[in-house]
């Protein structure tokens, strides 16, 4: 965590004793892990921008462990940091200082599958790939598919409710969901995670095309959207390798400023050609992507290193931009702990406040995920 680029002050709560480490053995014996090495990957995120300092990582294996873990850190007043498969994109997912990371890597059970109604409860550690094979295997197909398919968890996915590439088919993932089983840090939470599925769509269309012009492409994902074409072709994967494997093609660059916008769609690819005459030789690559169905533009800026002066002409230039095309600072990898000092771009100070009530509401003592999400002053 590089302080000039995020200054952050460590909140008052308490660090892990000796008892707590010995009270949480006894809550998930065997699964507590204090081994620096196994704890160096879980404290820094998938880019390689942010690290913390977790001494602690628990594995629960069961909801009644999550609420237990829970329960004795809100008393004990210790932060925790719950993480999927730490593929976030906002710095959500890692701790910003010694928070106790709560990993659902063993929460990983699919609890049922109804074949007719297509619905499907299962824990929040299910890998996504896993479960689009499980369901796939029975006939369905999950509404939701991207990049980091083989290491994200479903949990991650509806934290953030992710986009990715079957959006403009299968809609918002939170318009799939129809239930969850939530712990809040202060009282034990009840329900089923559950989400409904879809059988596959019946005609697939798979198609590479190189439009002259930015306006065509708009005009084309317009055109496929009244269409309903573009569900996720499985006889080319090589041509859908190209688009999911963009992320990690830029993260060989260096530094790389990302900024995930949502944008009226016949300005989608304005700010880029901007950038690129405003940037001049001082960036590697100004790059824009994403996901045209929704308004979605992916902008990644990269240079050899991180540069205060780059990220000076960057921000807020880019933040004022979207603002003034009425956009949102975070289409879809959310907000996290990078993006927070930004929603005031997006978001009246009214939602602001909101925000903090609800939080308070089942977090009163912001023990869950501090530093993230919302504002340091709103
Ligand atoms: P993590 O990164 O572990 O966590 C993300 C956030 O959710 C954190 O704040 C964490 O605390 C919280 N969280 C995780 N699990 C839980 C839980 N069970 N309960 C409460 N909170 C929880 N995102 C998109 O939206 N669309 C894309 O197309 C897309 N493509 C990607 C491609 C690549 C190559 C990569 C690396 C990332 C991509 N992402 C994309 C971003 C990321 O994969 C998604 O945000 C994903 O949903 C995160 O899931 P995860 O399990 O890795 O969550
Ligand atoms: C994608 O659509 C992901 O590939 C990642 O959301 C976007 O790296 C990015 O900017
Ligand atoms: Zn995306």
């Amino acid at each position: 965590l590089t302080p000039e680029r995020y200054p952050v002050r460590r909140l008052p709560f308490s660090v892990v004793s000796e008892d707590d480490l010995a009270a949480l053995e006894h809550i998930v014996p065997g699964r507590v892990i204090t081994d620096p090495e196994e704890l160096e990957a879980p404290n820094v995120d998938w880019l390689r921008t942010v690290r913390g300092s977790s001494k602690v990582l628990l594995r629960p294996r069961t909801t009644q462990e999550v609420a237990h873990i829970l329960r004795y850190c809100h008393e004990r007043n210790l932060a925790v940091n719950p993480q999927g498969g730490n593929t976030g994109m906002v710095g959500g997912s890692t701790p910003v200082f010694d928070e106790i990371i709560v990993s659902t890597a063993l929460m990983n059970q699919v609890l049922s599958f109804h074949d007719v109604s297509g619905v499907l409860v299962c824990q929040a550690g299910c890998v996504l790939e896993a479960l689009s094979q499980y369901v796939e295997e029975r006939g369905f197909v999950m509404p939701l598919d991207l990049g980091a398919k083989g290491s994200c968890h479903i949990g991650g996915n509806v934290a953030t409710n992710a986009g990715g590439l079957r959006f403009l088919r299968y809609g918002s993932l939170r318009g799939t969901v129809l239930g969850l089983e939530v712990v809040p840090t202060c009282v034990p939470g009840r329900g089923c995670p559950s989400a409904r599925l879809t059988p596959p769509c019946p005609a697939r269309v798979s198609a590479a095309w190189c439009p002259s012009s930015v306006d065509s492409r708009t005009e084309a994902a317009g055109r496929f959207c009244h269409l309903g074409v573009p569900c996720r072709p499985r006889s080319h994967p090589m041509l859908w390798a190209l688009r999911e494997r963009i992320t990690e093609a830029l993260s060989h660059d260096g530094y790389v400023y990302k900024y995930d916008l949502s944008l009226p769609l016949d300005r989608l690819y304005d700010l880029v050609g901007d950038l690129r005459a405003r940037l001049g030789p001082s960036a590697k690559r100004v790059v824009g992507y994403g996901h045209l169905g929704d308004g979605n533009l992916h902008l990644n800026v990269t240079a050899e290193t991180f540069s205060a002066s780059l990220l000076g002409t960057l921000e807020p230039y880019v933040y004022e931009w979207t603002a003034g095309q009425r956009g949102s600072v975070s289409a879809e990898h959310g907000l996290g702990f990078k993006k927070k000092d930004v929603l005031g771009y997006s978001k009246p100070p009214e939602a602001l406040q909101l925000m903090r009530q609800l939080k308070a509401l089942l977090d009163p003592k912001g023990i869950l995920n501090p530093y993230k999400t919302l504002p340091t002053h709103a």
